[in-house]
């Protein structure tokens, strides 16, 4: 017989999840008594209630940072004790404890599970003993848990008295897939989610396009999976199943190597380097983060920015994707901060394109609801409806359909700048850079939003009145941006201060939800340019970082950013 333990126990406070989830430092998490503990049981409190009687299944999986092998024993000796009375319990461990947030989203889906899922991650931040660990509960519908149901476990994180756990239950050995325990209406299962994805993916891309393109000798594509959980995808799906050619990172490492899991030009050097060597003869590059929900693009000489990337996509997807082939483009959408790309996009399509506060979570209802097909973020995030989460390797099979489909149809080598140029030269151009001030004394950062967020309470005030003048800039409008959900009509407040002006530029500026320590204030920047004879070269060559720079200024001015930040220049520009 396995005893269960109720032991007493005490709030901590800051157990908030963020953007995405709860992430904190290692060291606070291991020196704090029951940090875990706490944490686990609040979200087990709250969604153990919405399933009172009847048979339930949870999946267990992250990104195989440092701490998850041990937290999965400790989450899984929780759940044998807080199940209920006649109440099966099944577990679904990813074989390894490794399992990408996607793939995690997919088997949710796939398997039906009736309590959603918990992925072991602190995503693009980096990890090991002196870093971060986190953990994100995702629903029963395969997304990340909306905000009712975070405050909820945030309320009970704060009440928490006791917790229950089995700390007798014998250790789950999650290396082999099969069943692994069983006993006392509770059972674990080892599943290979590389098949359940790879399952899915079979289902949305014509893999024989992709394999045609990647054997050809013109065609050379390379992935970095930066030491995270697309490792083993990486192997089994891009490498073996479609035949690509060379893996960068493809191991997984509790520390990641030591570096930052974040695919963007700063932290995957290696990549980069081999797409801007002028002797290289690379074709594509995509990178993914730790969890493997973010990814990176890249073309010879050529960076695509994730607005791009999702409007090239939605432009071609039901030419060259057999899923939108057949399903269509319902409708698109981006968060707030990102470029418009899309929109224009979507006009073309006539669909519409909604804007949503920054977070994943904010797409779930519109994908359940029939609404929305594709849709992005800035920050490296893209996906669709066919799970509930971003998925970088989607991004990557999305890129390598439509370069196959134009490889095929004009029977020609195209490049991936030819086809972002192509678009432009439809489109226009959005020029856009964010400037992200990491790790700033968060007083300061708050400080900084507090006066503007009350100069556009009074209608703009002495900075932001409509027609005031800043260099060759005049304020159109600024305001807060709210958001009302189209479905359940819940409105989530103070997402981010916009300021337009009249040419039609703007800035954003936003506190980062995802950091674990100090505040992170982060200032998006966006130029767009329409298409036009005079405008082609400018719109063709023109470089982002440069074309932003009197808007930087601007903000600068209005912003007092260097003060309230204490910084002379951000620490990552993307
Ligand atoms: C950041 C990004 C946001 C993204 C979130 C989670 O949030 O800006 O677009 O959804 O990370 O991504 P914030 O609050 O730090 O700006 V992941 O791959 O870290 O789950
Ligand atoms: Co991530």
């Amino acid at each position: 017989m396995v005893s269960i333990q109720t032991v007493a126990t005490k709030p901590i406070p800051d157990q908030k999840m963020g953007t995405s989830g709860l992430r904190k430092r290692v060291k606070l998490i291991e020196s704090t008594p029951n940090y875990l503990e706490n944490f686990v049981q609040s979200i087990l409190n709250v969604v153990l209630d919405t399933q009172q009687s009847g048979d339930v299944s949870i999946v267990l999986g992250g990104d195989g940072r440092y701490f998850n092998k041990q937290a999965i024993q400790v989450i899984v000796q929780m759940l044998f004790a807080n199940r209920r009375e006649k109440q099966n319990i099944k577990v679904l461990i990813a074989e390894n404890g490794v399992m990408s947030t996607p793939a995690v989203s997919a088997v949710i889906r796939k398997y039906k599970t009736e309590l959603g899922g918990l992925i072991l991650t602190a995503s693009h931040n980096p990890g090991g003993p002196e870093n971060d660990w986190g953990i994100k509960y995702n629903a029963p519908n395969g997304g990340p848990a909306n905000e009712t149901t975070t405050d909820k476990i945030y309320q009970e994180t704060l009440k928490i008295s006791e917790y229950k756990i089995a700390r007798d239950l014998p250790s789950i050995d999650f290396a082999k897939v099969g069943p692994a325990y069983s006993q006392d209406h509770f059972s674990v299962e080892i599943i290979d989610s590389v098949k359940d994805y790879l399952e899915l993916l079979k289902t949305i891309f014509d893999f024989d396009a992709i394999k045609k393109l990647l054997s050809r000798k013109d065609f050379n594509f390379t992935f970095d999976a930066m030491h995270g959980a697309t490792g083993i995808y990486s192997e089994k799906i891009l490498k073996a199943e479609l035949g690509a050619g060379q893996l960068l990172r493809s191991d997984n490492l509790p520390d990641f190597g030591g570096a930052h899991p974040d695919p963007n030009l700063t932290y995957a050097p290696e990549l980069v380097e081999l797409m801007f060597d002028k002797q290289g003869n690379v074709d594509l590059g995509a990178a993914s983060d730790g969890d493997g929900d973010r990814n990176m693009i890249i073309g010879k000489d050529f960076f695509v920015t994730p607005s791009d990337s999702v409007a090239v996509i939605a432009d071609y997807a039901q030419k060259c994707i057999p899923y939108f082939k057949k399903s269509g483009i319902k409708g698109l959408a981006r968060s707030m901060p990102t470029s418009t790309a899309i929109d224009r996009v979507a006009q073309d399509l006539n669909v519409k394109c909604y804007e949503t506060p920054t977070g994943w979570k904010f797409f779930g209802n519109l994908f359940d609801d029939g609404k929305l097909s594709i849709c992005g973020e800035e920050s490296f995030g893209t996906g669709s409806d066919h799970i509930r989460e971003k998925d970088g390797l989607w991004a990557v099979l999305s890129w390598l359909s439509i370069l196959a489909y134009e490889f095929e149809s004009t029977g020609d080598k195209v490049t991936v700048a030819s086809i972002v140029k192509q678009h432009w030269k439809k489109f226009g151009r959005s020029f856009y850079v964010r400037y992200d001030y990491e790790n700033v004394d968060g007083q300061g950062a708050n400080d900084l939003v507090q006066r503007i967020s009350e100069q556009i309470q009074q209608g703009g005030g002495d900075l932001l009145k409509a027609g005031t003048q800043y260099d060759d800039y005049k304020v159109e409008s600024s305001e807060e941006f709210e958001y009302e959900d189209p479905v359940d009509k819940s409105v989530t407040k103070k997402q981010g201060l916009i300021v337009k002006f009249t040419d039609g530029s703007r800035f954003v500026i936003r506190l980062s939800g995802t950091g674990s320590s100090g505040a992170t204030v982060r200032l998006y920047m966006e130029k767009y340019i329409p298409y036009t004879q005079d405008q082609h070269d400018l719109i063709m060559s023109g470089d982002s970082k440069e074309l932003v720079k009197p808007l930087f200024k601007v903000a600068q001015n209005i912003t007092k950013l260097n003060h309230y930040t204490q910084r002379e220049s951000p620490t990552v520009i993307t």
